[in-house]
């Protein structure tokens, strides 16, 4: 299963208890207070990890909880503090912040219609019912909420819920006019939330394409992916990254979703869901089938997937994009690619068959030249800092 947006919760360990006690030993009378403080609740983390691929973890555990610190003790014993709990996130996780408290989105009320007469219900009981499930129907929209951060380096954790402080122990309560407090201070609690995460896969390309297109077996032949490749539509169902070496030790990397159909940004087909992938791609390869062999018209489906991509997300429009004429091994490809070409003067286009590997260097040379080399990864994970 791919997941890549889930609701979560997440509660931090509360603080521990500082303890009221006194000193007893033998030949020390009155010793004083010596109540310990408690320990520190734990941390809910998030880490971002290259080998994790998607949030399917948090599908059969949407719960994130962290333990509570230990109690403070006698003889100052501090109480031990609770573990920081470490959930893996794939790179590129957003995560945002719902609105909603988590008692609203406990678990849903269990359905009791069927025991009801609903011929007499009364009109509250019927606005009860009607609205029973309302937190749990609620559809996110990302861009309504608040962005917490967005977990694009890997390794950098990031502290999604702080656990409570522990609480004081009666030592500090002493004092020259209370010499036997009775004094203590309850843990913290710790940070408590719902929150949204996201995936947007992070991939220096993008391919878009309508399904049958050849994006995948293209893929294949310029990248270490193997993604499946097979002569029906929607054959990829979920995004696939592959990294493209280049001269000189560069590498870049590209990713594959599945084919866009007309109308995919009102949610026709699998497309809509997967272009959130292609949203942080520099660079936007639109893959036709040159040959038009399944009655296609490459030239009508540039337009068309140019227009769902600005429908999705008008900044997609603006990336740098070029385009692939793929199947040039069939009958009729190099007519239309002269007509293409006559339309679109300006445009880049590299004719290719990727089934047989034919034109990739040359595609994968100007990879090299349009997509910027990274500066060098920072010399110290911050998330040392963090912790
Ligand atoms: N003749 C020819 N066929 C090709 C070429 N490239 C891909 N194909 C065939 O086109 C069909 C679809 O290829 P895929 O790579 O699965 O296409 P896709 O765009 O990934 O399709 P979806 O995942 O469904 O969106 C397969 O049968 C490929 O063998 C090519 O250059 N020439
Ligand atoms: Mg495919």
């Amino acid at each position: 299963m791919f997941v890549d947006h889930i609701q979560i919760h997440a509660k931090a360990g509360k603080g521990g208890r500082g303890a009221v006690s006194f000193r007893r030993e033998k030949f020390v009378p009155r010793g004083g207070p010596d109540g310990g403080d408690g320990g520190r609740g734990g941390n809910v983390i998030l880490r971002p990890d290259p080998n994790v691929d998607n949030l399917v973890e948090f599908h059969y555990q949407s719960n994130l909880k962290a333990k509570n610190g230990d109690n403070g003790g006698s003889k100052n014993c501090t109480g031990h503090g609770a573990q920081d709990m470490i959930y893996k996130v794939p790179v590129g996780t957003l995560i945002y912040r719902m609105p909603f408290t988590p008692e609203e989105t406990g678990p849903a009320p269990r359905d009791t219609t069927s025991f009801l007469d609903l011929e007499t219900l009364t009109d509250e009981e019927a606005a009860k019912l009607e609205h029973r499930h309302e937190p749990r129907k609620k559809k996110v929209d990302p861009d309504e909420l608040e962005l917490v951060a967005d977990l694009d380096r890997p390794g950098v954790d990031f502290v999604l819920c702080k656990g409570g402080d522990g609480g004081k122990g009666n030592v500090h309560f002493k004092s020259s006019r209370n010499r036997v407090p009775r004094q203590f201070t309850d843990g913290v609690d710790g940070e408590e939330g719902v929150f949204y995460l996201e995936l947007r896969k992070i991939a220096d390309a993008g391919l878009v394409g309508y399904p049958n297109a050849g994006k995948s077996t293209l893929l294949s032949h310029i990248s270490n992916a193997h993604p499946k490749i097979a002569p029906y539509p929607f054959t990829t169902l979920t995004p696939h990254i592959g990294v493209v070496d280049l001269a000189n030790y560069r590498r870049v990397t590209v990713a594959d979703i599945p084919g866009l159909i007309e109308g995919a940004h009102e949610n026709v087909g699998l497309g809509h869901d997967f272009l959130r992938h292609i949203v942080r791609c520099k660079l936007l390869i639109f893959v036709l089938d040159m040959a038009g062999s399944e009655g296609r018209e490459p030239l009508e489906d540039l337009q068309k997937l140019r227009k769902e991509l600005d429908l999705y997300d008008p900044t997609l429009s603006e990336r740098q994009w070029i385009v692939v004429a793929n199947k040039m091994d069939l009958e009729g490809a190099k007519t239309k690619l002269k007509q293409f070409k006559t339309r679109y003067k300006k445009l880049e286009v590299f004719p290719v068959c990727a089934e047989q590997s034919e034109g990739l260097d040359k595609l994968k040379a100007r990879l090299g030249e349009l997509i910027p080399e990274e500066p060098p990864a920072p010399a110290e994970p911050e998330a040392a800092e963090e912790n």
